[in-house]
C-alpha cells in the first residue's frame, strides 16, 4: 500500500495533489513511528463498559500501562426472565474496552475471583507473543497472573479466555476489544461506541425462562439460541440505545467474540462512509451497506447521521435479527433534513419485506389442547413466557413496538377497543395499512402457530401489561373466532 502511494506520488504535481486529496478524505491509521521509541511514564489504562469507548489518547509518546482485570463467574440476565451463567472479563459481556498507543509497553494484571469455579486465562489478538498471553495468564480461582507485551501493531483487536474447553470459555462471555491507537490518534468523531456481537447456546429454547445452562451439542453443530450485541437481547434497545443528534459523525468499533458464527453487520437505515475491515488500519472501504465481521474478528465503521430516527442495528443474516436477539437501536435526535428523506411510507415497504419473518416456537406448535383450567394469574404467567417466545421479537420486551415498524401492544387503542382483534392477528395473521394510536402502519405480521389455551394466555398477558386496562380472553373465544 505504502510503495503504491509513494509511486502514485512521484507522478507530476497533479497527481500529487489528487493524492493528498485521497489520504484527507481516507485517513490512513497506520503509521511511521518506529518501534525503538521509548516508552516515557506510567499509567494505568482507563477501563469502559459496552457501549463506552474510553477517551482518545492524547499523549506524543508511548509509555507503561498497567491494566487490570478480574474474571468473574455471575449469574445476569440473557432476556427478559431468562438467566445465564457468564464467565465474564470485569463482570460484564463483553468485557471492558481496552484503549492504548501503539509501542506502549502493557504490562496485563489478570486475576480469577476466589468464588469461581473454573481456571482462565486471556489471549489478546494485540499481542505479539505465544498464545497472545494466554501461556502466561493461567490462574486458577483466587489467584492472579501476568504478562507484558508491547503493542507493536496499532488496529482493533479482539480478546478472549483460551482455557480449555476455549469454545466454551467463549460461549460463556469471555470476549472484549482492545484498540491499539496509531501514534498520530484517529480522526475526531462525535461519538464513540463499543458494540460486540456474540451468541449463546442454551439448554432452553429462545426465550424459555429460567437459569439456562449451556448446552454443548447446540454449540457443536453452531446452532445458536441467542444472538446478541453487547451480552443480551435489547443491551441496546429503547432505553439503553445508543445516542446521536443529526449532523455528528459516529464511528462503531465493532467486534465479534463469535465463538462461531460470522457477522454480517448492517444499520438499517445508514451507509458507513469509511470501513476499516477485519480491525485494520488501513481504510479500505468506503460508502459500504454490510460489512462481514469475522469471529474473533472486528471492524470499525464511521458514518455521519444526517435525519433523526431510530436505526436498527443488525446482523443481517436476518432470523439472528428478529428472532434471535441480534438487534440494537441508534436513536438519533435533530432536525428533519426533508432534501435527504421524507415521508414514513418508504420505510413500510422495506418493512413488508423484512417482517416475512417470524419466530415460531418449536416445542409448542399446536399440540392440541386437553383442556386445562387456569387462573387468570397463572394465564398471565404463562403468557407471559409466550409472550417473551412469540412476540417480543417484534413488539419489544416493553410491548412499545419498533416505531414504523411494529405496532405498539402497549396503550394500542386498536386492539384495546376492541381485544378479538388480537385474537384475529394471531390466528389469521395482519397486513395492509393499520392505524396505532395515531401512527400509520404498513406491514405483515405473519400467522402465529399457537394453540386456542396459549392464544388466550398471551393476549390476557398483554391486556395486562404495561399500563393496558386489564381483561381476559379464554380458549373457548378463540375457539370460537378459529372457526
Ligand atoms: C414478525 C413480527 C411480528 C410478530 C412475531 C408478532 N407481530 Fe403482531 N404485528 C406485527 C406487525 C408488522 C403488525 C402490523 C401489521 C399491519 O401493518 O397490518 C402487527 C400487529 C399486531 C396487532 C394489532 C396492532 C396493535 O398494535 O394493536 C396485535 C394486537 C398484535 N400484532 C399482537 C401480536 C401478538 C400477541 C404476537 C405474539 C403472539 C405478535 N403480534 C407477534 C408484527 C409481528
Ligand atoms: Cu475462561
Amino acid at each position: 500500500m505504502f510503495r503504491h502511494r509513494l509511486a502514485l506520488c512521484l507522478f507530476p504535481l497533479l497527481l500529487l495533489l489528487s493524492c493528498a486529496k485521497e489520504s484527507q478524505d481516507l485517513p490512513d491509521w497506520t503509521s511511521s513511528e518506529s518501534a525503538s521509541v521509548e516508552p516515557q511514564g506510567e499509567e494505568t489504562a482507563i477501563l469502559t463498559h459496552a457501549p463506552e469507548v474510553p477517551p482518545p489518547i492524547q499523549r506524543s509518546h508511548p509509555s507503561h500501562v498497567r491494566v487490570d482485570l478480574e474474571v468473574r463467574e455471575e449469574v445476569g440476565l440473557l432476556a427478559d426472565g431468562v438467566e445465564y451463567t457468564f464467565w465474564t472479563f470485569g463482570g460484564t459481556v463483553p468485557g471492558p474496552f481496552i484503549r492504548v498507543r501503539q509501542h506502549d509497553v502493557v504490562e496485563f494484571h489478570l486475576s480469577n475471583h476466589p468464588d469461581n469455579k473454573m481456571p482462565h486465562n486471556i489471549d489478546l489478538h494485540a499481542v505479539t507473543g505465544p498464545g497472545g498471553g494466554a501461556t502466561s495468564s493461567f490462574a486458577a480461582p483466587g489467584k492472579s497472573a501476568q504478562f507484558s507485551f508491547t503493542a507493536l501493531n496499532p488496529g482493533l483487536f479482539v480478546y478472549h479466555c483460551a482455557t480449555a474447553p476455549v469454545g466454551m470459555h467463549i460461549a460463556n462471555g469471555m470476549y472484549g476489544l482492545i484498540l491499539v491507537e496509531p501514534p498520530q490518534g484517529l480522526p475526531p468523531v462525535d461519538r464513540e461506541y463499543y458494540v460486540m456481537q456474540s451468541e449463546f447456546y442454551t439448554a432452553g429454547a429462545f426465550g424459555e425462562s429460567g437459569l439456562q445452562p449451556f448446552d454443548m451439542a447446540k454449540a457443536l453443530s453452531e446452532n445458536p439460541d441467542y444472538v446478541v450485541f453487547n451480552g443480551s437481547v435489547g443491551a441496546l434497545a429503547e432505553d439503553r440505545a445508543l445516542q446521536a443528534r443529526t449532523g455528528e459523525r459516529v464511528r462503531l468499533f465493532v467486534g465479534n467474540g463469535g465463538p462461531n458464527l460470522v457477522s454480517s453487520f448492517h444499520v438499517i437505515g445508514e451507509i458507513f462512509d469509511i470501513v476499516h475491515s477485519e480491525g485494520g488500519t488501513y481504510p479500505n472501504q468506503r460508502d459500504v451497506q454490510t460489512t462481514l465481521i469475522p469471529a474473533g474478528g472486528s471492524a470499525t465503521v464511521e458514518f455521519k447521521v444526517d435525519v433523526p430516527g431510530t436505526f436498527l442495528l443488525v446482523d443481517h443474516s436476518i432470523f439472528r435479527a428478529f428472532n434471535k436477539g441480534a438487534l440494537g437501536m441508534l436513536k438519533v435526535e435533530g432536525d428533519e433534513d426533508e432534501a435527504i428523506y421524507s415521508g414514513l411510507q418508504a420505510e413500510g415497504v422495506y418493512l413488508s419485506e423484512g417482517s416475512a419473518i417470524q419466530h415460531i416456537s418449536e416445542e409448542e406448535n399446536s399440540e392440541s389442547a386437553a383442556p386445562r383450567t387456569l387462573s387468570k394469574a397463572q394465564r398471565i404467567e404463562e403468557g407471559k413466557r409466550l409472550y417473551t417466545q412469540n412476540c417480543a421479537a417484534c413488539h419489544q420486551l416493553d410491548g412499545k413496538g419498533i416505531p414504523g415498524a411494529f405496532p405498539p401492544l402497549a396503550g394500542s387503542d386498536y386492539l384495546l377497543e376492541d381485544p378479538t382483534r388480537g385474537i384475529h392477528a394471531i390466528l389469521e395473521g395482519l397486513e395492509g395499512p393499520l392505524t396505532v394510536n395515531g401512527q400509520l402502519y404498513n406491514s405483515v405480521m405473519p400467522a402465529m402457530q399457537l394453540n386456542d389455551e396459549e392464544v388466550a394466555s398471551v393476549l390476557t398477558y398483554v391486556l395486562n401489561s404495561w399500563g393496558n386496562e386489564g381483561g381476559e380472553v379464554s380458549p373457548q373465544q378463540v375457539a370460537g373466532i378459529r372457526k
